[in-house]
């Protein structure tokens, strides 16, 4: 095996002990503070949890265990012949907090294709959906369909001691990332594709070329370009509603595949991990209202001002925690710029990124006028021949079970409680305020 679990152990009782200490020497101190416009404003800015496998800056945006991307790009593992790390090693990292070594994701790539082979049931099941079911929905009801192989429940079933919670976590977690790739290939080609399936390589290829091959794609740039997704979608600290639900339901001790399914569930809102379905409809959409007209600043805005005053948001812009460009947004821009500098729609997309902030800024609710990662990723996938953007979110959602299960494993390792914040009523805060 690769030695994830025995290196995982290996820091626990230090972490635990440092948590410990935290918690002994700080946990009086304020954290931060809640006002009643916070508690109505959707807990925006309240430092109220912790989630230790990635942090976001304002400014500079997410780190992996300190790292930002472009030094994820450089340091992780890459496969033979790519360019762009694989997400597996950031599956490490962001577990150990180390990086790996390519003997390690070779040994990792192992136990998961140990781990790879769907069982019939979890087939049939998707086979029983609808084919117009909205992909999403699909692969939630796909991971609840995988809950039948949880060792985490059988383990809790036959009365386990809470100091095993996090290895049958970390058992689960491995099984999902395992058989991810594969479920979601097979929702893909029975939406779009007449239902022919293209079996796994779990074995030969790594992650992200292996989900390419078993979608249809074979190009070798594809492939990369999964890497990179599928490794700068994966987490981002842990406030985000997919990242926060899979805490939250994790917490009742519900095992990894409840928990997962409810992050992605999340995932499928518009305002989360849908927006870059959004994006690429939105951008079709102006296309088709441009016409024969060549796309410049001036009818741009216009479309944009459009957007706004029908009451729609821009999607692919703002951000809750971000007030900068969204670095997921540049490198996956950097990428364009070297594989598809002459796409078409590419070059629209930056054009609309010198339009759109001055747009928003002007419209002036926003508190980020810039992009995230939703705005490039569609035009990139359509590029490669990925046309379908009612899918986009369950490659998200691939990569995005990454970085909340790791922070899982760590919530059981570290024995966090049930989440159960307090609410209060509105005439509670009449009431209470009334006097002041
Ligand atoms: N277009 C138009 N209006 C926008 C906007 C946008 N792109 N972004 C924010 N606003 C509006 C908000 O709707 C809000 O309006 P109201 O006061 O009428 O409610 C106001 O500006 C203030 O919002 P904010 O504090 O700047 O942003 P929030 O933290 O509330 O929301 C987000 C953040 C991402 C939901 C929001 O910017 C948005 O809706 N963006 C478009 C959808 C999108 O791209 N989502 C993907 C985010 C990344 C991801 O999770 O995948």
């Amino acid at each position: 095996t690769s030695g994830l679990k025995g290196i995982f152990a290996a820091k626990l009782p230090a972490a635990i002990e440092e948590v410990k200490e935290v918690r002994a020497k700080y946990g009086d101190k304020q954290l931060g503070t809640c006002t009643v416009a916070q508690a109505y404003g959707g807990m925006r800015g309240v430092k109220a949890m912790t989630y230790e496998t990635s942090h976001l800056d304002t400014v500079d945006g997410i780190r992996f265990r300190g790292y930002t991307l472009p030094e994820c790009q450089e340091l992780l593992p890459k496969a033979k012949g790519g360019s762009e790390p694989m997400p597996e090693g950031l599956f490490w990292l962001l577990l150990t907090g180390e990086i790996p070594t390519d003997k390690q994701i070779d040994a990792l790539r192992s136990d998961l294709a140990a781990r790879a082979k769907l069982p019939q049931t979890v087939i049939d099941a998707i086979d029983a959906l609808p084919l117009d079911m909205h992909p999403m929905s699909q692969f939630s009801v796909a991971i609840l369909a995988m809950q039948q192989q949880s060792v985490m429940a059988q383990e809790y079933a036959m009365g386990t001691p809470k100091s095993m919670f996090w290895e049958h976590c970390l058992e689960d977690s491995l099984i999902i990332l395992a058989q991810l790739p594969e479920v979601a290939a097979r929702i893909y080609r029975r939406s779009f594709k007449g239902g022919t399936y293209i079996p796994s390589n779990a074995g030969e290829l790594d992650m992200s070329a292996n989900f390419a091959r078993m979608m249809g794609f074979d190009d070798p740039v594809f492939d990369d370009l999964m890497r990179l997704y599928l490794t700068i979608h994966a987490d981002h600290e842990g406030g985000n509603v997919s990242a926060h639900a899979v805490r939250l339901v994790g917490s009742a001790l519900s095992d990894p595949f409840l928990s997962l399914s409810a992050g992605i569930n999340g995932l499928a809102g518009p305002l989360h991990g849908l927006a870059n379905q959004e994006v690429l409809r939105w951008i079709m959409n102006l296309m088709a209202k441009l016409g024969d007209k060549v796309p410049d600043k001036e009818n741009l805005t216009e479309l944009c001002w459009e957007t706004l005053n029908s009451g729609q948001v821009i999607p692919g812009y703002g951000h809750a925690v971000l007030r900068k460009t969204d670095p997921r947004y540049t490198c996956q821009r950097e990428f364009a710029l070297k594989h598809l500098p002459d796409d078409e729609m590419f070059k629209l997309v930056s054009l609309l990124y010198e339009v759109v902030p001055k747009v928003l800024s002007e419209h002036g609710k926003v508190k980020n006028p810039w992009p995230n990662v939703d705005a490039h990723s569609g035009v990139m996938l359509r590029y490669f021949g990925l046309t379908e953007e009612l899918y986009y979110t369950v490659l998200f959602g691939v990569s995005r079970a990454i970085g909340p299960l790791a922070s899982l494993i760590w919530d059981r390792a570290l024995g966090l409680p049930i989440e159960r914040p307090k609410s209060v009523t509105t005439s509670w805060i009449k009431n209470h305020f009334e006097n002041e």
